[in-house]
């Protein structure tokens, strides 16, 4: 049977018994599958009560728990378009998207109900509730009067189903907008690429260690479990022990290479602890070589990394099977099925294997552009219809794509991404501050952190911690570069630019070892 509705087509993935376990939590929860759709079920209603336009966007910014994955699928249920932020994001940040998505729904935790409110009410949204991580807030009040059934929506393919906001290099954020065809498409290609084992017996078991509100977590993670009936141990931080002692109990992990490199931090993780385990799967950076060696010696698994953004869902992914070939660590593996990937030259001209150049991408999984910026959206596709991803890379010989660099400014720490442009923009604004430079530099633990380069106004002497700690009071933490340095000026080409390559130079042993 064909879905359009995303919903539709995760919940005919579950397991014929609905009161099996679906989802354990890290503080001895259990949820069945019937408490998943019963309840989201009640979510849908009260969201349905509210008499909302169609395709209202439900912004979410909650602490991670599995009554937000509920009011996921209750928006997906009535055909609204979720739109999950960071719970890291401060009062500017979220005045941003709400302005600029005009949600019709907001949920906030109970703690920020002051700040969050008032800026929703002054953009228009009239429906504020919270959500709280211990299963309190008003709209699990409310939605507890709702009837518990729930017949998903009609939706087309083309129907938007969630909006992720991503950074720009320039300017204003921009929200990506995903379809219910562009998940439902992904999410049927990694079930069959991964081997996602279906329900009943020897059905796979997903540690869930990402936050909800971006890709990694939200999509690849949850999806693949739910499509498959599969059950989820669910933590609400990641947190290294708990994982290492869920390892024989489960089958799939995923992660950001950061929870590689803490989790072979614990002694405790041996090949024998991951005796059961079937896969585990890095992505939204580039994983060391260093560390998919030593994960290999460590536990006798070889991580598959695969390559994906908000844009696009995922895109290339090392073989599963090995007759598909082997997981070459440093590569992203292969274009999925149905994604088209191509390596373009500077004039738009297709690439020959091995030589670098802008990746490009199309495919069912692709979004269709950015919230109510058209031309945005037309500047980032070719005329013949590719995404450019702004990620610089090649195809070698054996067809895998090895990401090389990035032509967009871009750190990536942590897994989250962090615009140099945003955080120069506020640098710039601080008293004494006459211009800066925010570089990546490689980090142990994060891969990559912002260093921040600044140049005194005359006369003035900023005090780079200080510095920092203004930057703190108005951005997501983990935006705020890890150093700061005042220097007489920057290093500028003849045509003026600054040469941040230069920087990148200098500062690039600063947290080595
Ligand atoms: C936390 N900190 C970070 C950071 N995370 N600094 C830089 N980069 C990060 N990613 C800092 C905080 O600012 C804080 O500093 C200190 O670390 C402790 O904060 P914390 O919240 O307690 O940190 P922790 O819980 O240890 O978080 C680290 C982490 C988290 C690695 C678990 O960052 C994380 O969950 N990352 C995953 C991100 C993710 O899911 N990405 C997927 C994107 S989807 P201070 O100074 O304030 O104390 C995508 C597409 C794709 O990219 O292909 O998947
Ligand atoms: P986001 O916009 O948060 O979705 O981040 C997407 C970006 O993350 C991509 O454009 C890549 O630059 C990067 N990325 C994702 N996966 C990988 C990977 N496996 N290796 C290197 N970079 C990656």
């Amino acid at each position: 049977m064909s879905h359009s509705n995303l919903y539709a087509a995760l919940r005919a993935g579950f397991p014929a018994n609905l009161d099996s376990t679906a989802v354990e939590t890290d503080v001895g929860l259990h949820y069945s599958w019937r408490d998943l759709e019963r309840a989201s079920a009640m979510l849908a209603n009260l969201l349905h009560s509210l008499d909302l336009p169609p395709a209202s966007r439900i912004a979410v910014q909650v602490e991670k728990s599995v009554e937000a994955l509920m009011l996921y699928l209750a928006t997906l249920r009535t055909g609204h378009v979720f739109l999950p932020l960071n719970t890291a994001y401060q009062s500017a940040e979220i005045e941003y998207f709400i302005g600029d998505a005009q949600p019709a729904v907001v949920v906030c935790s109970g703690k920020n109900f002051g700040w969050v409110s008032k800026l929703a009410f002054k953009a228009g949204t009239q429906n504020v509730f919270t959500l709280n991580d211990d299963r309190t807030g008003s709209l699990l009040e409310r939605a507890v009067h709702c009837s518990d059934q729930h017949a998903a929506v009609q939706r087309g393919s083309d129907d938007l189903a969630a909006i992720l906001y991503t950074s720009g290099t320039t300017g204003r954020s921009k929200g990506a907008m995903l379809t219910h065809g562009n998940l439902l498409s992904n999410a049927q290609v990694l079930k069959d690429y991964w081997g996602w084992r279906p329900q009943g017996e020897g059905a796979d078991v997903l540690i869930h260690a990402l936050p909800i509100f971006h890709v990694h977590g939200l999509f690849v993670a949850i999806h693949g479990a739910l499509l498959s009936g599969s059950k989820m141990l669910w933590m609400a931080r990641f947190e290294p022990k708990q994982v290492v002692a869920w390892l024989p109990r489960a089958t799939v992990f995923m992660g950001v290479p950061t929870l590689y490199v803490r989790l072979l931090a614990e002694p405790t993780l041996t090949r024998e602890t991951c005796r059961q385990m079937r896969l585990f799967v890095a992505g939204s950076a580039p994983l060391l070589l260093e560390t998919f060696k030593h994960w290999q010696e460590r536990t006798g698994h070889t991580i598959l990394e695969r390559y994906g953004m908000s844009e696009t869902a995922m895109l290339t992914s090392n073989p599963y099977l090995a007759a598909d070939g082997p997981r070459r660590g440093g590569t992203v593996g292969l274009p999925l099925p149905g994604v088209g990937l191509r390596v373009q030259d500077e004039a738009g001209q297709p690439l020959p294997p091995g030589e670098i150049g802008g990746i490009e991408v199309r495919g069912p999984n692709v979004f269709p552009g950015y919230w109510r910026m058209p031309e945005k959206t037309a500047q980032e596709f070719t005329a013949d219809g590719w995404f450019k991803t702004g990620d610089v890379g090649k195809i070698d010989e054996h067809g895998y794509v090895h990401i090389v660099g990035r032509s967009k400014d871009l750190i990536i720490s942590g897994g989250y991404n962090v615009y140099p442009a945003e955080i120069e923009g506020y640098l710039n604004e601080l008293p004494g501050v006459a211009e800066s430079a925010v570089v990546g530099v490689p980090h142990p633990d994060f891969g990559e952190v912002g260093v921040a380069v600044v140049v005194a106004k005359p006369d003035a002497q900023p005090d780079a911690d200080a510095l920092l700690a203004s930057l703190k009071a108005r951005l997501a933490n983990f935006k705020i570069p890890k150093r700061c340095f005042v220097v007489p000026e920057l290093p500028r080409n003849t045509m003026g630019k600054v040469q941040k390559n230069l920087l990148r130079d200098k500062y690039a042993g600063l947290f080595a070892g």
